[in-house]
This record gives C-alpha cells, sequence and structure tokens, in this order.
C-alpha cells in the first residue's frame, strides 16, 4: 500500500451525470446492473476511464449499446477505447457480488437478514465499479428488487417513485434521488422493518415525512430519536435558516455497524446504540448521545452533502463543522447557561483526554492531513474534535451573527459543489472583512496545516505604584511527525482579571479610552505579545482561555489560592471547572513525582494526597445549593488517567492509576457526610425524563453512591453496598440501575458478582444493555490482576459475538483502555490486545485498526512494560497478511 499526498490532487479526467441502478438482492450472490452517463472533463487532457472496483466480480462491459475491450489494473476497471470528444457516452457495467460474506461492513452487507450498506469513505466500490471519489457527483435513480416475504421494506435515496410485485414472490420499488450527490452517500436497506413516521410542517411551510426504521419490536423505542430529529429539523432552519430539502427523509438502524451513524442522503443509517432508547435500557448519556448524533448526522445534509469534500484530505470540512453543529444544538437544545456549560466541559475532556494524546502520538496529523495510507484511519477526533474547535475559534472570531452571515456566504457561493477547507474559512472571513478573522486569515489557516497541540504560556506582572497589570503571552508547538517547525498561531484567548476576593475586575488596556466589560477577548498572533491592563486595583488573579476559547495547554504559574479563587468565584463556568482540576491535576502530579523512586509507593498512599483546603472547597461545592448537580458531578470527577499521563514525560500507568484511585478514596472518606446528603437529596428523580436537570441529579446520586460505595469497601461497612445492591434489583431506570452496578464492581463489593448475574438475567435479550454488561466487567478495578482472566473467560460467553463491532468493542475495547488492569508486568494485557487485533483484522480491518490505535503511546512506558509493548507491536507487524489499515497505525507506532 503506499501513501496518496494531498499535493497530488487531480480533477476527475471523467464525469458521471447520471447512474441507473439495478439490484437483484440476495445474500449469497446480489446482481447489480449500473448503467451510467459519462463524459471527459474537458478541462482535463484526455485520459482513459479508471473505475474503481474492490471485491467484485464482473460480468459484462457495454458502451454504448455494444461490446468494449477493458483491462483490469490492479483493482481499477480500465476502458481505454471509450469514444473521443466530448459527446456523453453510455456505460454499462454488470457485476456481482456476495453480502452474506461481506464482514468488513463496507459497501453491501447482511445484518440480521436485513441488507445495509456503508459507503464512506470508499464502501461504494465494493458495489460496483465506479469514480469513487466526492468530488464526483452524480443524480441516482435506483431499483431494488428481492422476496417480498424476506425483505417486504426496500429503501434507497430521495423519493419512491414506483413500487409492485414481480414473479416468483418478489417486488421491487424504485427511488430518484432529485440531488446530485458523491458516491459515499449512496444508501439501500432491504429488510423486515417498521417504522414510526412523523409528518412535520417546515417554517418555509412545505410538509415532509420523517421515518425512524428499526426491527419489529423495537418500535416504542424510537420516540426520543423521532423527537431528536424533529429539534433538529426545526434547529437548522432557526439558527442558519437552512431547511430540509426532500419530502422524505429516513433512519434506519442496524446493530452491525462500524461507526456511530451515516448520514447517506435522505437515508441515515445508524448504528442501533443512537437510535434505541427506552428509560428502562438506556441511560441519560445514551439518550444525551442519540441526540446529538441523530442533530450530527441530519446537519451533514447541508454540511456535507450539498456542500461536500473535494477529497478526503477535506474531511474536516464537513465533520469539523458538522461537529461544531452539534455541540452548538446541544448547547441550545440544553438551554440554561449552566447547562451550555456542562457539555461545553463535557467537550473540552474528551478533547483533551483523547485529541491531546493524538496529537502528540504517532497518529499526529493536522487537521487536513497531507498524506493517509488507509483514509478509514483519518476518521479521528484531530478531524472531528479538533477540526470542531477550529470552527468554533473562527465562530468566536467573527461573533455569532457574523458566523451566520459567512454560513449564508459559503452556501451561495458553493452549494452543490465539492470544495475546500480554505473556501469555507475564505467565506467566513469575506463575509466578516472588519473581522480578526478576515485579518489573520492566512495565518489562521496554520490551525489545518500545523499538527500538534500549541502551548500558550502567560506570565503575569503587576506594578502597584501604576496600578498596571502586564500580560504577557506567547506560544509553542512541539514537532510533531513530519513537522519539525511550527509557525505561530492566531490565538483568541478569551479572559478576565479577579481581585483575591474574586470580585471582576473591569478590563482597560492602557491604549484605551475606558474599560470594555470584564470579560473579553485578546488575539495572539506573535511568538510573543504583551497587553498592558490600566486601572487595576490589586495583583489579579488571570482567569483565562475562558470556555476554552483555543485547542490548547495553557501554561500559568497559578498559585493554589489563585486557583480556589477562581473555583469559588470566577463568573466563567468553564474555569471554575477548570480550576478544579488544575488542582486535582497538581498534587496527583506531585505525588507521582515524589513516589517515583520509591520502592514500596503502594504504601505511602496511606497519607493524604489532597491537602485540606482542596478537600475544603470539594465539600463547599458538593454542598452548594446555587450550583446544578451536573456542574458538582464534573468538579468532582479528577482528571482522567490518560489526562495526566499526558503531563508526564514517562508514564508508569500503575502509578498513575493508583495515586489517581488513592486521590478518590481521600475525597470518599473526607466528604462522607457531603456525600450521603447529596444521594439523599437527589437519589430520586421522580418521573423519568432525559432532561438535563433531571440528568445531572441522577449523575451526582450516581457518583455519590460510588463514592459511598467505595469508602465501605475500606471501612467494612455493608450498608451501602446493600443500597446499591438494592437500587441495582428495583432502580425505575436504566440510569440508576447502571450507577448503582457500576458502583458494586468498581469498589470490587462482594455483591458485585451477583448484582452482574441478575442483571443479565434481567437483560438477556437486549444487545445494547449486554454491550453494557460487558462493558463495565472489562472496565472493573483490578485487584491482583483479576480483570484479564474475567475478560477471557467472557470472551466464551455464549453472549460475546467478536464480529458484532459493538460486542467487540464492549468487552475488548473497554478492557484495553483499562490502564490499571491492561498494563501488566507480566505483559498478559499486551499479548492479549496483540492476539485481538490480528483475529479481528481477519474479518473487519477498521475495527481491528482502531484496536490497534490503544498502543499509541507505547514509548512513553517504563520497564517492563515498554519492552513487553514493543514485542507485543512486533508480533503484529510481523504478520505478512495485514489489512492496510493495522499496518498503516503498527508501522507508525513503531516508527
Ligand atoms: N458517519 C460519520 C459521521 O457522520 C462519517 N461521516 O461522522
Ligand atoms: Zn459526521
Amino acid at each position: 500500500a503506499t501513501a496518496i499526498y494531498r499535493a497530488d490532487y487531480e480533477a476527475p479526467a471523467w464525469w458521471i451525470d447520471t447512474v441507473d441502478l439495478t439490484f437483484d438482492l440476495d445474500p449469497a450472490k446480489t446482481r447489480v446492473l449500473s448503467k451510467m452517463r459519462v463524459r471527459r472533463n474537458p478541462d482535463v487532457t484526455a485520459q482513459p476511464l479508471r473505475l474503481d472496483g474492490d471485491e467484485l466480480n464482473l460480468a459484462r462491459v457495454m458502451v454504448n449499446g455494444g461490446g468494449t475491450s477493458f483491462k483490469m489494473d490492479g483493482d481499477q476497471l480500465v476502458l481505454e477505447n471509450l469514444p473521443e470528444g466530448h459527446e456523453p457516452v453510455e456505460l454499462e457495467i454488470f457485476t456481482t457480488c456476495c453480502p452474506a460474506k461481506n464482514t468488513k461492513l463496507m459497501g453491501l452487507y447482511v445484518s440480521e437478514d436485513t441488507f445495509f450498506t456503508q459507503c464512506e469513505a470508499e464502501g461504494f466500490r465494493r458495489i460496483t465499479y465506479f469514480l469513487d471519489r466526492p468530488d464526483v457527483m452524480a443524480m441516482y435513480t435506483v431499483t431494488l428488487r428481492a422476496s417480498k416475504a424476506q425483505y417486504p421494506v426496500l429503501l434507497s435515496n430521495g423519493n419512491l417513485v414506483e413500487s409492485g410485485d414481480l414473479e416468483d414472490g418478489r417486488h421491487f420499488a424504485k427511488w430518484v434521488d432529485p440531488h446530485k450527490k458523491p458516491s459515499y452517500l449512496f444508501a439501500l436497506v432491504a429488510g423486515n422493518l417498521v417504522a414510526r413516521e412523523q409528518k412535520i410542517k417546515s417554517r418555509a411551510g412545505n410538509e415532509h415525512l420523517l421515518q425512524v426504521f428499526v426491527r419489529p419490536g423495537d418500535l416504542e423505542k424510537t420516540e426520543h430519536a423521532m423527537n431528536s430529529l424533529m429539534h433538529s429539523v426545526a434547529w437548522d432552519e432557526a439558527r442558519f435558516g437552512l431547511s430540509l430539502d426532500l419530502d422524505r427523509f429516513m433512519i434506519v438502524a442496524t446493530s452491525d455497524f462500524n461507526m456511530g451513524a451515516m448520514e447517506n442522503k435522505g437515508l441515515n443509517i445508524f448504528n442501533t446504540k443512537y437510535v434505541l432508547a427506552s428509560q428502562a435500557t438506556a441511560t441519560d448519556t445514551d439518550y444525551a448521545n442519540i441526540e446529538s448524533v441523530v442533530g450530527h448526522e441530519y446537519f451533514h445534509n447541508w454540511t456535507g452533502n450539498r456542500v461536500t469534500c473535494r477529497d478526503w484530505f477535506q474531511l474536516s470540512l464537513k465533520e469539523g463543522l458538522t461537529v461544531f453543529r452539534d455541540q452548538e444544538f446541544s448547547m441550545d437544545m440544553a438551554g440554561a447557561a449552566s447547562a451550555r456549560a456542562v457539555k461545553r466541559i463535557d467537550d473540552v475532556r474528551v478533547l483533551r483526554t483523547v485529541q491531546f494524546p493524538e496529537d502528540a502520538g504517532p497518529m499526529a496529523h493536522p487537521v487536513r492531513p497531507d498524506s493517509y495510507i488507509e483514509i478509514n484511519n483519518f476518521y479521528t477526533v484531530t478531524i472531528y474534535e479538533k477540526g470542531a474547535e477550529v470552527v468554533r475559534m473562527q465562530h468566536n472570531l467573527v461573533g455569532r451573527e457574523g458566523f451566520a452571515k459567512g454560513m449564508k456566504l459559503y452556501f451561495e457561493r458553493h452549494d452543490g459543489q465539492a470544495v475546500t477547507c480554505d473556501d469555507f474559512s475564505q467565506a467566513i472571513a469575506d463575509a466578516n472583512p472588519e473581522s480578526a478573522l478576515a485579518e489573520n486569515l492566512q495565518q489562521f489557516r496554520r490551525w489545518y496545516s500545523q499538527a500538534g497541540t500549541p502551548v500558550l504560556k502567560a506570565v503575569g506582572q503587576y506594578d502597584a505604584a501604576a496600578q498596571t497589570y502586564t500580560l504577557t503571552l506567547s506560544q509553542s508547538c512541539a514537532p510533531t511527525v513530519g513537522q519539525s517547525e511550527k509557525l505561530p498561531f492566531v490565538i483568541p484567548v478569551q479572559m478576565g482579571l479577579l481581585t483575591a476576593a474574586g470580585q471582576a475586575i473591569a478590563l482597560q488596556l492602557q491604549s484605551e479610552e475606558a474599560a470594555q466589560g470584564t470579560s473579553r477577548m485578546l488575539v495572539l498572533t506573535e511568538a510573543e505579545q504583551s497587553f498592558v491592563f490600566a486601572n487595576v486595583p490589586e495583583a489579579p488573579v488571570p482567569s483565562l482561555l475562558r470556555s476554552f476559547s483555543a485547542p490548547v495547554v495553557l501554561d500559568c504559574e497559578f498559585s493554589d489560592a489563585d486557583l480556589l479563587t477562581l473555583l469559588a468565584h470566577d463568573s466563567d463556568p468553564f474555569n471554575q471547572w477548570e480550576a478544579s482540576q488544575r488542582l486535582g491535576l497538581r498534587y496527583a502530579l506531585k505525588f507521582i513525582a515524589a513516589s517515583a523512586d520509591t520502592e514500596s509507593a503502594n504504601d505511602q498512599f496511606g497519607t493524604e494526597i489532597l491537602p485540606a483546603d482542596f478537600v475544603q472547597a470539594m465539600r463547599r461545592v458538593l454542598q452548594d445549593d446555587k450550583l446544578d448537580a451536573a456542574f458538582k458531578d464534573l468538579v468532582l470527577t479528577l482528571p482522567s488517567e490518560s489526562y495526566i499521563a499526558e503531563q508526564l514525560a514517562e508514564v508508569d500507568p500503575q502509578r498513575v492509576h493508583t495515586v489517581r484511585e488513592a486521590m478518590i478514596l481521600q475525597l470518599a472518606s473526607s466528604l462522607l457526610p457531603a456525600w450521603e446528603a447529596a444521594w439523599e437529596s437527589n437519589r430520586d428523580t421522580g418521573a423519568y425524563t432525559p432532561d438535563h436537570v433531571s440528568a445531572g441529579r441522577r449523575a451526582l446520586a450516581g457518583r455519590a453512591l460510588s463514592m459511598l460505595c467505595l469508602n465501605a469497601v475500606q471501612t467494612g461497612d455493608t450498608i451501602w453496598p446493600g443500597k446499591a445492591y438494592q437500587r441495582c434489583k428495583d432502580a425505575g431506570n436504566m440510569t440508576d440501575r447502571m450507577a448503582a452496578l457500576a458502583a458494586l464492581v468498581y469498589s470490587a463489593s462482594p455483591l458485585a458478582e451477583q448484582a452482574l448475574q441478575r442483571f443479565h438475567a434481567l437483560f438477556k435479550n437486549d444487545a445494547l444493555v449486554l454491550d453494557k454488561w460487558f462493558a463495565l466487567q472489562g472496565a472493573a478495578s483490578d485487584r491482583g490482576g483479576n480483570v484479564l482472566p474475567a475478560v477471557q473467560a467472557l470472551m466464551k460467553h455464549p453472549d460475546f459475538q467478536i464480529k458484532n463491532p459493538n460486542r467487540a468493542r464492549s468487552l475488548i475495547f473497554s478492557y484495553c483502555n483499562n490502564a490499571g488492569a491492561f498494563h501488566r508486568a507480566d505483559a498478559a494485557g499486551y499479548a492479549f490486545w496483540a492476539d485481538r487485533v490480528i483475529e479481528i483484522d481477519g474479518f473487519n480491518p477498521q475495527v481491528a485498526a482502531r484496536l490497534t490505535r490503544v498502543m499509541d503511546r507505547w514509548k512513553k512506558l517504563p520497564e517492563p512494560y515498554r519492552a513487553a509493548a514493543r514485542t507485543a507491536l512486533e508480533r503484529v507487524a510481523a504478520k505478512t497478511d495485514l489489512s492496510n489499515d493495522v499496518r498503516e497505525v503498527i508501522t507508525r507506532a513503531l516508527a
């Protein structure tokens, strides 16, 4: 496999204007007839037509109704003798494929007796020969033929224009998509499905039919998905003036899916995980994820489908923008400012816990990569979440109204086109010519071209005599693979200043006539810049990067007292939370460093890690009636192990794990009465609704219960584990039930085993709940190396199916991400990982490549882990028949 470079982009030598597909669906042998009208691209020198294919059986090729010569070049079908000139050519290609044997879940496959497709990024070539690239946009007509008894529902993109019976118990349906589209947005579904339907009227007065298709029996679990879809339609009209452009919009759920969901035009295909919900089977997190993913795929209808990507290097054009849109949607749905802040904190946690490590590791790549071997490996947190941050910065630099204007211009210019990330930022800037974005556009674009997480250093100097405060901001960015030098970024720094007592100080730069509020944005464009504030009455506490205004690491020497001030008083809830995280991180790092040279590090954890004033601050937060429960829950959550690990040059995962666990235990015991009170006042949230206020209360109650059980295991108390066990039995919703079960498992209570068994018996027929059951056990706290044997035993459980991506992820991925259990001195965790990567790669390379990435940061491990990790990586690399997917990841990891 060879790398593909962005710099090598060339426009296609041929266009495909129309494609008319006829499918005779049969799991063993599906026949596909493709009739295309193609023509030479007049702007490109004449070339043969080279069509992509993958694992297809070619039966016949015809040109303008007659035979033709053709040749194969690797997987490509090459037609060298097509008529000269620019007249359209009618091409007919007849192929067959075998959906039943398609375990990669790319192209056309069968799941539970139903046909599904997944074409992004390059799955369409597994269905028929085609110019399988996003800049070739065609009009599609699709006829599906299949057994009526087995496949009563036949769906494809667009509008149903004809259907009827055929002989031999077969029937057909003909669909026409009124919009041209790239092949990655093609979809078909055929099977025995039922639909929840909803008619809606748009603001513009048009009627639309919304449908959510699931297997019979699942219909009552589709209400939330349908509500989310209706909210999405309304939101995109209200916020961006973007209306649904189809008479009919369909969502179909499948339990075998590599990704979360797919935005095929008018026919979104979803992982069941992001569709099905009932209070008995889904948690609050599931409900929130469904809302966000339904929104995300729906919003793609404009950002991705109407305007698509020129090539796959531009993937973030649609993904970063659409993640930004779904984040804003979730915030707008959440309503209250405090709920918006909670969502923002959640999003930033993902960014810092997953994307920052990616950006510092072997798979680091710019938001717009320069090369790839396997595009599937680039559906990453960098493209999605960092991409969304880059869009958010543009939003913040031009303001909310300005951004709406920019979006409008973007669609005016590019509707129906396949474009680049540069086209997007150009439109936002051009619509806001006076903005800091327009002023610095070329430099701003470094966010797209340079990988790595910049470090923003802030140093403050107070001059009491002059009453000035000089804030010096400087930036740097460490080298990443293939990029040794980085140029300065444009970094928007939203900030404020507080007095030691927590009062907001009016912000007046020395060059200004008057103060301009108490929160403002500084824009750092140089390697170093100073900002001098006037009329500052005392040495202030700076509140920097409010709402996380740029995806950077802030390096600022706060005292503990500064951070406690910010935690208690900052007007920006994000920075209040951030102060708690900085303190937690500080104590964790201090203790990790202190215990680094001690043999008996573990013995020290009897001593207290967290100082009294921090514990007192946590107590105050927990007991503050004015704070949202969800916010309290986030403040009381210590930085994750992987976030702590990122701060260290060398990471002993066991030490990080043990220190963090000791900190949690200390919070559990020293705040005991506060946890009890939090449990008592939040354990009953009444009739279940997934709204943010009650979900926040359940989250806090769940954490309290977990803390109380953890403490109980230390003290020998049996009351709290008993309460948790009871809760597992009689909880009225899955959030409460799962939290109670997790509390028992996480504290390694003797009641855990029995509770797990009961839970399994209750939900053995619900695949998504079983996924949770497996995941919880893979993520259990390790006690003397007991988790791996338990995971190995679970692999033999009758309900475990490695070929189902959700199930494989639930057990195997959750174990391999469970640092305390995975990093074993005997290397057995790594051997298990290597075996599973090789096994899964044999049938599903995409899932295998994701699992491979668990080892991204192995070079930071100390011995004996490091050598053992290398051995495991090399064992995988030595396999000669690896997929391109795994090969690319493993090669980078070992480089
Ligand atoms: N289905 C994936 C997403 O929506 C890829 N487009 O992000
Ligand atoms: Zn997407």
